[in-house]
């Protein structure tokens, strides 16, 4: 998969006003540190006052049906500022995404160059790439939380598959088994104790599949992707004001979501940071995450599955792991790279968290269900 070039910026400028942007554009400049999409921010002078934009490319080697993701992301935003409405919530449009459609009323615009879609910029509020506190934890969590309580009620269809398996671990498992057989790149030296790392945890993938399988674990809508840079955190408060890149919401367990929080939400270090000693799961912010999350999905969520909430920390760990070693012996195609060995370093920082959460883990199970026990009682 080749990466896409940026287009230049008179490109950019001209995609822009393929949308219904009010104001007179000033400059479109590449934004943020996703691994997916390409995103920029057009600034605009509306009128006079400065306003911003988000104008972002959909990554089509990854989502290979971008009307079936732009039709999930219109039923999802609808819904949420639907609730939020309802619920008479302040500042309502800057909590759900928003959005702008193209000149023709289209949800997205279909290039040469790409799959284009463009969102209102949510102001005065910022992602962030490594956790802080663990308030920002509990923040994050709750917005996640809340996301999914609000799309519990998403009338059917279901959602599209927008990418079929995406969380299916024991596929995650197999595609890695085959990288390794294959090594198209000769690179499975290097990663021989990763390699190793991960074959020994073959017993652990399809617990949580299984579990749904049987009929324990119940499907809901759910993000996919929560990592901490999807969730914006207010400037001022500090409070999750909006969850973002919902290329991938569609029926899901809350583990998938649970667990990439806890990933992302109770490291306080980076995703590729190479100090490993450095790289663990912090129980301060662990407890504050459970809170924030547990308090947000009161009012949802089944004994049965808060029992897996500790556990899936660990899998989705895993999982992610495994996904940048798989990338890794494939020769970097997925996920975006900035440097050699970017996705081994990747790997080693979500082993080493697997590891953290597996020292912690019955810490963590038995402050679950002390944390459960609290927010129903706070929710009667
Ligand atoms: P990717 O799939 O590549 O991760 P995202 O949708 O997460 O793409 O966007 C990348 C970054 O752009 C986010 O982490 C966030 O910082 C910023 N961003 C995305 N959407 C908005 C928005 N509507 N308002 C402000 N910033 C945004
Ligand atoms: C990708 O899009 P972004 O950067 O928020 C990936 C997630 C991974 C994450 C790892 C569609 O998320 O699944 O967990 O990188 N998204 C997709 O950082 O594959
Ligand atoms: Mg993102």
């Amino acid at each position: 998969m080749a990466r896409r070039p940026t287009p230049p910026p008179e490109r950019l400028r001209e995609l822009a006003a393929g949308f219904r942007i009010h104001g007179d554009v000033l400059g479109v400049e590449p934004y943020g540190s996703g691994h997916i999409n390409d995103t920029f921010c057009v600034r605009v002078e509306q009128a006079g006052a400065p306003l911003r934009y988000v104008l972002q490319r959909l990554n089509t080697d990854i989502f290979r049906d971008p009307a079936a993701v732009m039709a999930n992301i219109a039923r999802v935003t609808e819904h949420l500022a639907a609730q939020l409405r309802r619920e008479g919530v302040r500042d309502a449009s800057r909590r759900a995404l928003t959005l702008v459609p193209a000149r023709d009323g289209a949800l997205w615009r279909n290039e040469p160059d790409g799959a284009w879609r463009c969102y209102l910029f949510i102001e005065r509020a910022r992602t962030w790439d490594a956790i802080e506190s663990p308030a920002q934890a509990a923040a994050a969590a709750r917005a996640f939380a809340e996301f999914q309580r609000r799309l519990a009620d998403l009338p059917p269809p279901p959602l599209a598959d927008t990418i079929p398996g995406f969380h299916d671990t024991p596929r995650r498992f197999f595609a890695l088994q085959a990288a390794i057989q294959a090594d198209p790149h000769r690179r499975a030296a290097e990663a021989a104790p990763e390699i190793e790392f991960a074959r020994a945890r073959a017993q652990i993938v399809d617990r949580l599949e299984r579990a749904r399988a049987e009929g324990r674990l119940p499907l809901r809508v759910t993000h996919n992707d929560t990592k901490l840079n999807n969730v914006m955190l207010d400037d001022a408060t500090g409070e999750g004001v909006c969850v973002i890149d919902l290329d991938t919401v569609m029926p899901g367990l809350v583990h998938y979501d649970f667990g990439d929080m806890c990933r992302t939400a109770t490291r306080p270090t980076p995703e590729d940071e190479t100090d490993l000693a450095r790289v663990r799961m912090r129980r301060d912010m662990y407890e504050a995450l459970v809170r924030g999350y547990l308090e947000g999905g009161a009012g949802f969520l089944t004994d049965a599955e808060v029992e897996l909430l500790a556990f899936s920390a660990r899998l989705i760990t895993f999982e992610i792991g495994i996904r940048f070693l798989t990338d890794f012996l494939e020769g970097d195609a997925y996920f975006k790279t900035r440097r050699p060995g970017h996705n081994l370093d990747r790997c080693r920082v979500q082993f080493a968290m697997v590891r953290s959460f597996e020292e912690n883990e019955d810490w963590m199970q038995q402050m679950t269900r002390e944390a459960w026990v609290r927010a129903r009682e706070a929710h009667r």
